[in-house]
């Protein structure tokens, strides 16, 4: 590959320095912004995020903040989950759809106040959606991206590594909570949650000069504990069945069909975008839906296109991520599949960039 050029509008991190120093050795774009995709190499990475503990710089996840009279009301009208028993301290996955009730981006809302919101984005411009409807609208609130960046700390030993820099209390944090912890002198959200399935938290670092100061006061007091720098990790995240917006989906795929229908409340989200569309698919039911896809042999290429899923000579769906998987020694995928074929145990044939490939479609992922 050759490099990715810089420039403005490639944007780098208040961690960048930090994910530089620590040999980062890929990137990727997302956001507009850097976002590492390996250090060591994917398959070290996953071994070492399975056993101890990582910092990741996820920057990238930028915020969308809310804040106004009219906040609540705009947040439940972008999204089809229903938020009313949502208090204060409390992350929301939630889908956000278009007016045909395709996907516009999976992000985690958080509720700082009930006038104060933040929309933790995928990679999409969702601000642009967001703006348009609130002026459209006339809504009471103002918009925009603030200086917030979300810092990871992920693997099994985070409890231990984040009572060291925030105090006890962080282990008392719930799943998907937040508790507002200091640093420095400066109070920062920090939540149970993160892109992976190892457990861990994110620190919303408000303001990018304590970018660093926190990095390396992380990697300081984890030293024992083998921290190192790390990322959203390939394979990882493929066995969690963790989905990647505009990689596993797009805006021409419901959240039905995405297997987020578990967060779409349509009957209840009176006025959210995309309702009536939704009630119609919600009553139908999809004709595809993701699955995880077993595809057999030795390591699959990275795979950064679609790759058709056929049956016999008829395509019936297409695999948007794989990676070998070590610990299940076979290689891991997410694909999209056709009702005919998205039962348990049923056979099919990947068509990777090298070749065809038996595979097998599974109801359940790995983790
Ligand atoms: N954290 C934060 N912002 C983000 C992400 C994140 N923005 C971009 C991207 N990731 C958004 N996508 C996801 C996808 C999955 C999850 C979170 C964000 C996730 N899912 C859990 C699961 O599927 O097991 C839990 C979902 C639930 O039960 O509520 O964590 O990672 N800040």
């Amino acid at each position: 590959m050759p490099l990715i050029s810089p420039s403005r509008r490639l944007r780098r991190t208040p961690f960048s320095e930090g994910v530089e120093a620590a040999g980062v050795k890929g990137y990727t774009v997302y956001n507009h912004m850097l976002l590492p995709t390996f250090f060591a190499s994917v398959e070290e990475d996953y071994h070492h995020l399975k056993e101890a503990v990582q910092v990741w710089d996820v920057a990238c996840e930028r915020q969308v903040e809310l804040r106004g009279p009219d906040a609540a009301r705009l947040m439940q009208m972008l999204t089809p989950r229903d938020l009313r028993g949502m208090l204060p301290g409390r992350c929301f996955y939630v889908p956000i759809v278009d007016e045909t009730g395709g996907m516009l981006n999976d992000p985690v809302a958080v509720k700082l106040a009930e006038d104060r919101w933040w929309i933790s984005i995928a990679d999409s411009d969702l601000m642009f959606w967001v703006k348009g409807i609130a002026s459209g609208y006339r809504l009471d609130v103002l918009i925009d991206e603030p200086d917030v960046s979300p810092l990871a700390v992920q693997g099994p030993r985070s409890d231990d590594l984040m009572a060291r820099v925030f105090g006890e209390a962080v282990r008392d944090i719930k799943f998907f909570r937040f508790g507002m912890f200091d640093f420095q002198g400066r109070s920062l959200v920090v939540a149970r949650s993160g892109y992976s399935k190892q457990g861990g938290f994110e620190i919303y670092v408000e303001g990018s000069d304590l970018g660093m100061p926190l990095w390396n006061a992380l990697m300081e007091a984890g030293r024992d504990l083998d921290v190192r720098a790390g990322c959203p990790n390939g394979i990882e995240r493929v066995e969690g069945g963790l989905l990647s917006y505009g990689n596993d989906m797009t805006d021409d795929n419901t959240p039905h069909e995405c297997g987020l229908g578990r967060f779409c409340d349509t009957q209840t989200a009176i006025g959210c975008m995309g309702r009536d569309a939704l009630l119609r698919v919600a009553k139908e039911g999809p004709v595809q839906q993701i699955r995880a896809i077993d595809i057999g042999g030795a390591a699959v290429p990275p795979c950064d296109r679609a790759w058709p899923i056929m049956s016999g000579t008829k395509k019936i769906g297409q695999v948007t991520s794989a990676a070998w998987s070590p610990d299940f020694k076979t290689n891991v995928a997410i694909g999209m599949v056709r009702m005919t074929h998205w039962d348990d145990g049923t056979s099919v044939r990947v068509e990777t960039s090298q070749g065809p490939r038996d595979a097998v479609v599974r109801e359940a992922f790995w983790a």
